[in-house]
């Protein structure tokens, strides 16, 4: 949990209605009108959700069953027959949408396209075509290992089109990560580019998965798909890798959308939780393809003018639901950037907005932190009044943050969405809609329509006003994921049963922390368990103490999270060394490098301590909470009583 959070926003008493300007065009144009369709929503949310699906969604067969609910195992749509990549793509091209852009992409170093739903669709259909050539077929799984290029979003939209299922793996994941993950799904192909532009150079990406599946360590794996886009020399192993611009003149563009199963399986996403595995977080067809369409449309305002850009990597849960499948179904103009603000080019996303003419802009915190440190001369030195709405997601936002978003990029008349959600359910969940709500720096305000969020304790009893709890949801939604892919008791354990289910009535533990005000706002703390958000990103303790471990110095680590000003979170190892290894800076690197070969350079500590002994309970647990303390350089707080060895604390004190 982010304490700088806390303490702040215990205080925020601010208010900032939507501008009325706003309201009147917007989708949702009162308080009132978001109560009337919550209550609605609440009082039947199975009639709810079923009309939006038969307004907003093509069927090829109407379903026969809105939901079946057998906790905690949720089906959404049984009977109906329905394939998202038709919903993102076909039922546009009778419109006059047909040509109206659907992707305009910004290259790194500059380069840009832009496609069209009819272009896109053409793509689409060709990759579906060249992956039914490789022998991929409805139900396979296929990893999706891209930089952030159109190509990204026609693989997944192509797998989609053919019933695949894919799981996108973010492009600064490790080959070991990518390994465990083609291993964990036994992937059939993989999508890849020879590599990406990030921050001026090149990720070497079909390096790593030639390192991924070397020695057989994915035998399932029986092509690779290689998307040319740096151009650098790359081996291509003969039978196995096949050049997307080599084989996409040779396949057809014509590519019927399989009918697919409302609960058929879309997308597998790895995501942390508090053990050293990461769980394959798994998402179905018609209710994900429902939920994430109407909360980017009633959310996000989206009009037929707009011109959208989500900041996200397709690697996350951001990009799938804001940058491809929300977007794409609702027929909207999505940016899609490579880079990021850098060095060499610090006023890039403004430039961006300034050049398509940005309206909705949707990023994270930890962004706007990087832009505020940057300095507020290089977004005023560009003509950014072609916002109207901007967004945030991924972490708590501090209101210092929130306020300079407010003043600086909104020019006090842009509403924030600030959008509390999850890998897990899909689409969001807590957040302002923006010609309806009014917001408070700091809080995701109130919950969408259809969802029924609380503040409750371990017992699942509801806390009143102001207590801190764990945040929960009462009922199911068409976007909740379904289960932990090959691991339907996880699912069950994590998400349904942590909080005891009473009279048969399940609740869904997110695993934040959070109050609710007064006036009903969310305002999340964060992870109350062993997960780390750094930058935004999700990250496991466990994972890096296993990379750590891994290591032959290693004997013992124990991972916690410090405040950090941009970041939100930085990773502290205590460290503890197996006899002959001597604990200097250089092995501080190497550490920090091996857990950047293991995982990825998101998890790469900032900070190493080496130490003789970790605190422990006598029954041996790692008291982290301590750990907290001391790399944060506060005092120690709280009981020490169940400590084993108190010595152990009294020289770390000392090493502090
Ligand atoms: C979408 C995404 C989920 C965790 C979540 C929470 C944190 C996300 C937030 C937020 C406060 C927000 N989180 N949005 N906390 N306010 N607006 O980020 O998914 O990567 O699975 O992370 O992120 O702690 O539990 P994911």
């Amino acid at each position: 949990m982010s304490d700088i959070s806390i303490e702040s926003t215990l205080q925020e008493e601010r208010l900032f209605s939507p501008p009325a300007a706003f309201s009147q065009a917007a989708q949702i144009k009162s308080l009132a009108e978001y109560e009337s369709i919550y209550a609605r929503a609440q009082a039947n949310p199975e009639q709810f959700w079923a009309e939006l699906a038969q307004s907003e969604l093509h069927w090829f067969k109407k379903w026969d069953k809105v939901l079946d609910w057998q906790p905690p195992f949720a089906k959404w749509f049984t009977g109906g027959k329905i394939n998202i990549s038709y919903n993102c793509l076909d039922r546009h091209l009778t419109t006059w949408r047909k040509n109206k852009a659907a992707l305009i992409w910004e290259g790194e170093p500059g380069d840009s396209r832009t496609l069209t739903y009819a272009q896109l669709h053409r793509e689409v259909c060709q990759m579906a075509n060249a992956l039914k050539q490789m022998g991929v077929a409805k139900g396979d799984l296929v990893g999706i290992y891209m930089p952030m290029i159109p190509e990204a979003a026609i693989a997944m939209l192509a797998c989609a089109r053919i019933g695949a299922v894919h799981t996108v793996v973010f492009g600064g994941f490790s080959a070991d990560a990518l390994r465990d993950r083609l291993a964990n799904g036994q992937a059939k192909a993989v999508i890849t580019a020879d590599g990406g532009w990030r921050k001026d150079a090149i990720v070497p990406l079909k390096i790593q998965v030639d390192k991924a599946l070397e020695n057989n360590a994915c035998p399932t794996v029986e092509s690779v798909l290689v998307v040319q886009r740096t151009k650098q020399d790359i081996e291509m192993l003969a039978g196995r890798d096949i050049w997307w611009h080599e084989i996409q003149p040779t396949v057809s563009a014509d590519c019927p959308a399989e009918e697919m199963d409302a609960e058929d399986m879309l997308f597998v996403l790895y995501t942390s939780g508090s053990t050293g595995k990461p769980k394959g977080v798994v998402h179905t067809t018609g209710g994900y393809n429902l939920y994430s369409h109407i909360t980017t449309k009633w959310i996000f305002d989206l009009n037929d003018t707009d011109v959208y850009w989500c900041t996200a990597d397709v690697g996350w849960i951001t990009g799938h639901s804001y940058i491809v499948y929300g977007p794409l179904s609702n027929g909207a103009t999505a940016i899609m950037y490579e880079g990021v603000a850098r060095p060499s080019n610090p006023g890039c996303m403004w430039d961006i907005i300034e050049k398509y003419g940005v309206t909705i802009f949707y990023t994270a915190p930890t962004a706007i932190r990087v832009f505020m440190k940057m300095g507020e001369e290089l977004p005023n030195a560009r003509n950014l009044s072609s916002l109207r709405l901007l967004g945030t997601v991924g972490e708590p936002i501090n209101p210092e943050a929130w306020m300079w978003y407010h003043r600086v990029i909104g020019k006090e008349k842009c509403p924030i969405v600030d959008t509390w959600w999850q890998t897990e359910t899909g689409g969001i969940m807590i957040t302002a809609l923006p010609g309806a709500i009014s917001t408070k720096p700091g809080s995701a305000t109130r919950p969408f329509p259809g969802i029924i969020a609380e503040i409750v304790d371990l017992d699942g009893e509801p806390l009143p006003a102001n207590s801190g709890g764990y945040l929960a949801v009462k009922h199911p939604w068409p976007g909740m994921m379904r289960t932990v892919y090959g691991d339907d008791e996880r699912f069950r354990k994590t998400y349904w049963e942590h909080i005891p289910p009473k009279d048969g009535k399940y609740m869904y533990f997110a695993g934040d922390g959070a109050r609710q005000d007064a006036d009903g706002y969310f305002w999340v703390m964060g992870r109350i368990d062993d997960v780390l958000n750094v930058s935004g990103h999700r990250l496991g303790t466990m994972e890096v103490e296993s990379a750590l471990v891994s290591h032959p110095s290693v004997a013992e680590a124990a991972v916690v999270g410090k405040p950090d000003e941009i970041k939100g979170e930085e990773i502290v190892a205590f460290v503890t060394l197996n006899s002959n290894y001597a604990g200097d800076d250089n092995l501080i690197k190497e550490l920090k490098k091996h857990v950047g070969n293991e995982i990825g350079a998101i998890a790469r500590p900032g900070e190493i301590r080496f130490t003789d002994a970790l605190p422990k309970t006598r029954s041996g647990k790692i008291m982290r909470r301590l750990l907290r303390d001391l790399a944060a350089g506060k005092e120690v707080s709280g009981d020490t009583s169940t400590l084993e060895d108190r010595s152990v604390l009294d020289k770390l004190r000392g090493n502090d």
